[in-house]
C-alpha cells in the first residue's frame, strides 16, 4: 500500500482548464505568484501542477524525458526550486502508456527512470494519466491499468521522495459497468493517494452550458463514490472552474460548496492573476475550505437526490455536521431536510451556520434553504445544542 501522504483533500492549482498545451514557466510561476499573492496560498492551496504538454515529443539519447526548451528554458528542476521558494509544492504530469493524451512521450517501459527524474527534480506530486495504454498479451484492460499503475507506485517509492500519486485510471473505466469502475477505485486506494474519475471537467474554451453541465455530471458521479473513499485516498471529481469565463457566482459558489461536502481535492484551475473579487471570495472562504479539510476525512453522503435538487451531510470532527442543499434545476426552489435525516443526534436546538454568509440561526430540526436560486447551493455547519 502507498504512503498515506495525503491526510486531507490535496488542494493547489493546475494549468490544463484554462491554457491546456499553452503551459510555459512564464504561465506556472505567474499563477503561482498569484496563489502567494491573493493569500490562497496560506489559505492552503499548495501544490502548482504543471499538466500535459511540458516535454519535447521525443525522448532524449538516454531515453530520458526531455522539457522542451521554448516552453521551460530553466528546465524544471528550475521550476521546483521557484516553487518550494514560494512555500509551495511541486506537481507534475506523466501518462502510464506510450504516449500522453496530447501524443508527448508516455512512461511505459520508463517507470523507474523517470520516476528517478522526477525526483531529482525534486517535485512533490504527480499526477499519473492513463491514454494510450495499449491492453498487454494475455491481460485484460483492467490487469494491464493494475500491472502499470502498481509498476509506477512501487517506481516512486523506489526514489525515496515521498511524492503524492494522483491515479488516472478509474476515468478510462466510467462507461464500463459500476462493479468494475468500484474495484478499478479499490486498486487505485492502494497504489496511490488519489483517484481521478468521472468525464474530465469542461475546459476554459468550452460554453457556459457545457461547463455547468460538466460540473452538474462529475458531481453526481462523485456523489456515488462516498463509500469508495477512505480518509488519506480521495476520490477526485476534477477542478474547481471559479475563475473561468461564463460561470455565475452561483454556480462557481455551488461546485465549491459540493466540492467540499463531498471532501474533494480542491485544484483551481483558471487564469489566477486576473481571478475577480467574486472568485477570489468563492476559493478563499476559509469556513467551506474547512469542511473540505475536515480532519475527519469523510465524504458527504446524499441524504436525498431527485431530478431537482440533493441534500449530502458529512460528518465533521467534534461532532458537528455539514449540510448542502443543492438546487440543480432551472427554477428557484426550497430545499429542506431535518437535523435528525443529516445525521445529528436528537436535541432540543440546533445551532445553523450559514457558511456562505456567515449568519448564524437556531432551529429545532428543519434545516430549510427558502426559494434557492436555480443551480445554487447552501452549505450550513450544524451544531446539535
Ligand atoms: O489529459 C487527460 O484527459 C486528463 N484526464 C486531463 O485532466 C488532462 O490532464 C489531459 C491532458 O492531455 C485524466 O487524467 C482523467
Amino acid at each position: 500500500r502507498y504512503p498515506d501522504l495525503t491526510p486531507t483533500p490535496p488542494m493547489g492549482w493546475n494549468n490544463w482548464s484554462y491554457y491546456m498545451c499553452d503551459v510555459s514557466e512564464k504561465v506556472i510561476l505567474d499563477n503561482a505568484r498569484a496563489l502567494v499573492r491573493t493569500g490562497l496560498a496560506a489559505k492552503g492551496y499548495d501544490t502548482v501542477t504543471v499538466d500535459d504538454c511540458w516535454t519535447l515529443k521525443e525522448r532524449g539519447k538516454s531515453g530520458e524525458l526531455v522539457p522542451d526548451p521554448a516552453k521551460f528554458p530553466h528546465g524544471m528542476a528550475y521550476i521546483g526550486r521557484e516553487l518550494h521558494r514560494m512555500g509551495l509544492k511541486y506537481g507534475i504530469y506523466g501518462d502510464a502508456g506510450t504516449l500522453t493524451c496530447e501524443k508527448y512521450p508516455g512512461s511505459l517501459g520508463h517507470f523507474q527512470q523517470d520516476a528517478d527524474l522526477f525526483a531529482s527534480w525534486k517535485v512533490d506530486y504527480l499526477k499519473f494519466d492513463g491514454c494510450n495504454v495499449p491492453t498487454a498479451a494475455g491481460r485484460t484492460k483492467e490487469e494491464t491499468y493494475h500491472d502499470v499503475y502498481r509498476q509506477m507506485s512501487r517506481a516512486l517509492r523506489a526514489t525515496g521522495r515521498p511524492i503524492a500519486f494522483s491515479v488516472s485510471a478509474p476515468a478510462y473505466f466510467q462507461y464500463e459497468g459500476d462493479a468494475l469502475w468500484h474495484r478499478v477505485i479499490g486498486w487505485s486506494g492502494e497504489v496511490g493517494n488519489l483517484w481521478r474519475e468521472g468525464r474530465d471537467i469542461a475546459v476554459e474554451k468550452h460554453t457556459p452550458a457545457a461547463k455547468w453541465s460538466s460540473i452538474r455530471y462529475n458531481f453526481d458521479y462523485n456523489a456515488q463514490l462516498a463509500a469508495l473513499q477512505r480518509p488519506g485516498r480521495w476520490n477526485d471529481p476534477d477542478f474547481l472552474l471559479a475563475g473561468d469565463s461564463g460561470l455565475t457566482e452561483t454556480e462557481i459558489h455551488s461546485q465549491m460548496a459540493l466540492w467540499a461536502v463531498m471532501a474533494a481535492p480542491l485544484i483551481s484551475s483558471t487564469d489566477l492573476t486576473r481571478l475577480s473579487p467574486a472568485a477570489l471570495r468563492v476559493l478563499g472562504n476559509k469556513e467551506i475550505i474547512a469542511v473540505d479539510q475536515d480532519p475527519l476525512g469523510v465524504q458527504g453522503e446524499l441524504v436525498h437526490h431527485d431530478e431537482e435538487t440533493a441534500v449530502l451531510a458529512k460528518p465533521l470532527r467534534g461532532g458537528d455536521r455539514a449540510v448542502a442543499l443543492f438546487n440543480s434545476g432551472d427554477t428557484p426552489r426550497t430545499v429542506s431536510t431535518t437535523a435528525t435525516a443529516a445525521g445529528l443526534p436528537a436535541a432540543h436546538s440546533y445551532r445553523v451556520r450559514d457558511l456562505t454568509t456567515g449568519r448564524t440561526t437556531r432551529t429545532t430540526g428543519p434545516l430549510t434553504a427558502t426559494t434557492l436560486a436555480p443551480h445554487a447551493t447552501a452549505l450550513y455547519r450544524v451544531s446539535a445544542e
